[in-house]
C-alpha cells in the first residue's frame, strides 16, 4: 500500500534508470553479431516458440510484442533472432542477467545514493552532486555542453517546428532565469548523461532515465523516451504531465484502485483527481490512500531513495503449467531441491562476498485439487527459520511444503498411499530466502560470529523437531484474479488433469512429526470431503502422459522421515572508448536489417522478529501466508511472512510473533518468483486492498499472509 509522504523538499534531484530490452542487450553482448538485428529473448519452453519475456527495439519496429510467443513473433518479423533464456537445474538461469544488472548498478552508484530497484533498474539520488555542481560550475557558465545532455528531453520544452531540439535544450539549460530547483535539475542531466556514458562504455548497455524532483516523477519520466534516452521534469510541466497522464499508467493505480477511480470518481487521468478534497478521497479510500491520491494528483512523493545495492532477499522458482503439473510428492522433492540448491549457492556466495546472512525461508506454491476451483482454495505459503547448508535448506523445504500441502488439503489424518497422489498438482514452487541483513561490524571472523561454526556446514542447523511442536496454522483462502506478465516461465491455462481423487498424500508417515503436530493443530479443522464437487470447472481432457520428475528421482518418500538433498553434481567485442553520444552507438548498426529510425518510442516488509531475529538456532516457528501477485508492468519484490496470525492457543507462547509491516517490503526478489504470485503480491500492495476492509473479507489470500502490522 503506498503511504503518503511528505516531500522534504521540492529541491532533491532523482533519477531512475531503466535498462533498454535489458535480457536482449545482455544476449547481444554474448553474441555482438545479433546486435542491431531484431532480436527477442524467450522463456524455457518449447510451446509455440516459447514465451517473449524481452524485444530488442529492432524487433518491436516490426510489430513484435512482448506478449506474443516465439511462433507468432516469427510470423510478424520471420528474420528475427530468437535466444533462449540460459537454462540450469531444468529453469530459466537468470544469473547472468543478474550480473550483469550489478555491473550498471556499480557505476551508477558513484555518484549518489542508490537503490536497486530490480534486476534492471535503479533510482538515485544526486541532490549533492547536484548542488556541488551548481556551486562549482553552474550550467549557465558551461560552454561545451555534451551532445548527450542537449539530446535530453526537457518536458514542457516547446520546440517550434524547424527549430534545433537541441538548440532549445542548450537554452533552457543556460537560461539565466532558471528557478534554483531547474538549475538542479540541468545539473542532474548532465550527471546522469555522464553516468549513462560511463554504463555505455564499461557494459556495452544502454539505458534511459528519468529525472526529477522525486522518484514517482523520475520513474515516469525514464519510460517516456527510450532507447537510449534521458526526459527532465521540471516542476512547472509536473501538472501538463499529470493532467493528461492516464490513470493506469500511474504507478499502483494498474489495478482496482485505478478502476474505481475511473468508475466511481470519474477520473480518467491523474489530473483528474484534483477536483476532489484531501477528506473526499480519504472518505473514499481511506486515510492513507486517499492522502496519497491527493499527493499524487499534484506529484508530491516524498519517498526516499534507499541506499541499498543488494536485493533483500534470494528466491527460485518455477512454474508448471497444465500436464506439467507436479502431482507426486517425489516429483515435488525433486524441483524443491532443485530450487533450494540454486537458492542456497546465491545464499553461500552472498555470505562470502558480502558477509550477510539471511534467516527465514519461505516456501511458496500454486496448487489444484482436484474438483475444486482454483479460485477457492490458496496453497498457503509458510516460513521458518533459515538453516544454512544445501541438504537443510532442501530438507525444511519440502517439510514446509509438506505442513502447506496438508493443509491445503484440508487434513491430514488421512494414510498416504506413497508417491501416489490422485487429487492434487502443483503448478508452481518456489523458496525464498529472506531478512538478510549484514553480520555485525566488528565481528571480523564469520566464524566467531556463527559462535565458532561455519554456516555453510549446517552450522546453525538445529533439527527441526522442536518446530514441529509449533503451530502450523489453518490455511486462510480466498480468491484474487490477477493478470500480469510472465517471469520467468510459461504461464497458461492449460486445463487440469483429470486424474481421480482417492486420498491424500498429506501424511506422509506416521513418524512424520511434522504430520504429528498438523494432526494436533488440524484436529480443529473439519475434514474436509476429497471428493470433486460437480461441475468443476476444472474437469477436463485427458492431460497427455507427462514426465515431471526424471525416474531416478522417483523414490518413495514414506519410509525417510528426514530427506537426502539430490546429489549433483566478459563479454565479446571490444570495450568502447571515449566520451561520446550513446547514440552514435546504435548509429553503427544502422545498416542493419532494421533500422532505429524509430528510436523515439514512446512508450517491504521487515520481518520484526519480537525478540529473537538472531541467528537461525531453533525451528521454532512456522508461519502461514498464502501466495501473492504482480503487475502487468513487472514483477519485484520481496515475500515474507508473519505468524500473527497461527492460531493454536497453547502454542502462541512459544511461537515468536513476526510482526509485518507492508511498507518496508523488498522490491527485489519478485521477478524470481513464479508470476502468480507476483502478481498477487503487487495487487496487495494496491491501495485499495486496505481501507475499510475487514481481514476477513479481504479477497485475497496475500492478505492473510501480510497482515497489516497491527502495532501501527
Ligand atoms: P523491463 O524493464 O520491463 O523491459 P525491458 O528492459 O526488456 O524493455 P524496456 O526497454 O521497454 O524497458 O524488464 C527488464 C527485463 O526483465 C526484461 O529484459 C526481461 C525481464 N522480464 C521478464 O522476465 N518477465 C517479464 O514479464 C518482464 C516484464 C520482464
Amino acid at each position: 500500500m503506498p503511504v503518503a509522504k511528505r516531500e522534504t523538499s521540492d529541491g532533491r534531484v532523482i533519477a531512475h534508470v531503466d535498462m533498454d530490452c535489458f535480457y536482449v542487450q545482455v544476449e547481444q553482448r554474448k553474441q555482438p553479431n545479433l546486435r542491431g538485428l531484431p532480436t527477442a529473448v524467450i522463456q524455457y519452453n518449447s510451446f509455440k516458440g516459447g514465451a517473449l519475456i524481452a524485444v530488442s527495439y529492432e524487433a518491436r519496429n516490426f510489430g513484435v510484442k512482448r506478449s506474443m510467443r516465439g511462433d507468432e513473433a516469427k510470423d510478424v518479423c520471420p528474420q528475427i533472432h530468437l535466444v533462449q533464456v540460459p537454462v540450469a537445474r531444468g529453469k530459466a538461469d537468470l544469473n547472468s542477467y543478474r550480473n550483469a544488472g550489478s555491473e550498471v548498478v556499480s557505476i551508477l552508484s558513484k555518484k549518489g545514493r542508490c537503490e536497486r530497484a530490480s534486476i534492471d533498474e535503479v533510482y538515485l539520488d544526486l541532490t549533492d552532486a547536484a548542488e556541488t555542481m551548481l556551486l562549482e560550475m553552474p550550467p549557465e557558465a558551461r560552454e561545451d555542453i555534451e551532445e548527450e545532455v542537449l539530446k535530453s528531453h526537457v518536458l514542457g520544452l516547446e520546440i517550434k517546428e524547424g527549430s534545433d531540439a537541441k538548440e532549445e535544450v542548450r537554452k533552457w539549460i543556460r537560461r539565466g532565469d532558471a528557478t534554483y530547483q531547474d538549475k538542479l535539475l540541468a545539473c542532474g542531466a548532465f550527471i546522469v548523461a555522464n553516468l549513462r556514458m560511463q554504463v555505455l562504455k564499461d557494459t556495452e548497455f544502454t539505458c534511459s532515465a528519468g529525472i526529477a524532483h522525486n522518484k514517482m516523477l523520475a520513474k515516469l519520466a525514464s519510460g517516456m523516451n527510450k532507447p537510449a534516452q534521458q526526459t527532465v521534469v521540471p516542476q512547472s510541466s509536473v501538472g501538463g504531465l499529470l493532467e493528461s497522464l492516464p490513470i493506469k499508467k500511474m504507478k499502483q493505480l494498474g489495478g482496482k484502485l485505478g478502476s474505481s477511480l475511473q468508475s466511481d470518481l470519474g477520473c480518467k487521468t491523474v489530473g483528474d483527481l484534483l477536483q476532489f478534497s484531501e477528506e473526499k478521497l480519504q472518505q473514499c479510500y481511506g486515510i492513507n490512500t486517499g492522502t496519497w491520491l491527493w499527493n499524487i494528483a499534484r506529484g508530491i512523493n516524498g519517498e526516499e531513495v534507499e541506499g541499498r545495492l543488494l536485493p533483500k532477499s534470494h528466491g527460485s522458482g518455477k512454474t508448471f503449467p497444465g500436464p506439467q503439473a507436479l502431482k507426486t510428492l517425489a516429483s515435488v522433492q525433486h524441483w524443491l531441491n532443485e530450487l533450494c540448491e540454486e537458492l542456497s549457492e546465491r545464499l553461500q556466495s552472498d555470505l562470502n562476498q558480502n558477509k550477510r546472512i539471511a534467516h527465514t525461508l519461505t516456501l511458496h506454491a500454486r496448487a489444484y485439487k482436484k474438483g475444486e476451483s482454483d479460485s477457492l482454495r490458496k496453497f498457503p505459503s509458510k516460513s521458518c527459520p533459515l538453516r544454512y547448508g544445501t541438504t537443510k535448506i532442501q530438507e525444511d523445504a519440502l517439510t514446509l511444503f509438506q505442513a502447506a500441502l496438508r493443509e491445503f488439503l484440508g487434513f491430514c489424518n488421512s494414510k498416504t498411499h506413497g508417491n501416489e497422489n490422485n487429487n492434487w498438482g502443483v503448478t508452481s514452487l518456489s523458496v525464498s530466502a529472506s531478512k538478510i541483513v549484514p553480520i555485525p561490524s566488528g565481528t571480523h571472523s564469520i566464524v566467531k560470529y556463527f559462535g565458532g561454526q561455519v554456516p555453510s556446514s549446517s552450522s546453525f542447523n538445529q533439527p527441526l523437531g522442536n518446530a514441529f511442536d509449533e503451530a502450523v496454522p489453518s490455511s486462510p483462502s480466498g480468491s484474487e484474479n490477477c493478470s500480469g506478465l510472465i517471469s520467468y516461465e510459461l504461464q497458461q491455462n492449460y486445463p487440469e488433469g483429470d486424474t481421480e481423487i482417492k486420498n491424500s498424500e498429506a501424511c506422509l508417515h506416521e513418524q512424520d512429526p511434522l504430520c504429528n503436530l498438523s494432526r494436533k493443530v488440524d484436529s480443529s479443522l473439519k475434514e474436509s470431503s476429497l471428493e470433486s464437487p460437480a461441475g468443476s470447472e476444472h474437469r477436463t481432457t485427458k492431460s497427455e502422459p507427462y514426465r515431471d520428475l526424471p525416474a531416478k528421482d522417483h523414490r518413495p518418500l514414506s519410509s525417510t522421515p528426514s530427506l537426502k538433498a539430490v546429489e549433483k553434481k566478459k563479454t565479446a567485442g571490444n570495450n568502447l572508448k571515449g566520451n561520446y553520444s550513446i547514440m552514435d552507438f546504435f548509429n553503427n548498426y544502422q545498416n542493419s536489417q532494421s533500422s532505429l529510425e524509430h528510436k523515439n518510442v514512446t512508450n517491504a516488509h521487515d520481518v520484526k522478529t519480537a525478540s529473537s531475529f538472531g541467528l537461525p538456532s531453533t525451528m521454532d516457528s512456522y508461519s502461514t501466508c498464502n501466495q501473492i501477485e504482480q503487475p502487468a508492468e513487472r514483477c519485484r519484490e520481496e515475500i515474507d511472512s508473519n505468524v500473527g496470525e497461527c492460531s493454536v492457543p497453547n502454542m502462541s507462547q512459544r511461537r515468536q510473533a513476526w510482526d509485518y509491516n507492508i511498507d518496508e517490503i523488498d522490491h527485489s526478489v519478485i521477478e524470481e518468483l513464479p508470476p502468480e504470485i507476483q502478481q498477487e503480491f503487487q495487487a496487495w500492495l494496491r491501495p485499495h486492498k486496505r481501507p475499510n476492509v475487514p481481514n476477513s473479507k479481504r479477497g485475497s489470500s496475500i492478505t492473510h499472509y501480510f497482515l497489516p502490522d497491527k502495532s501501527r
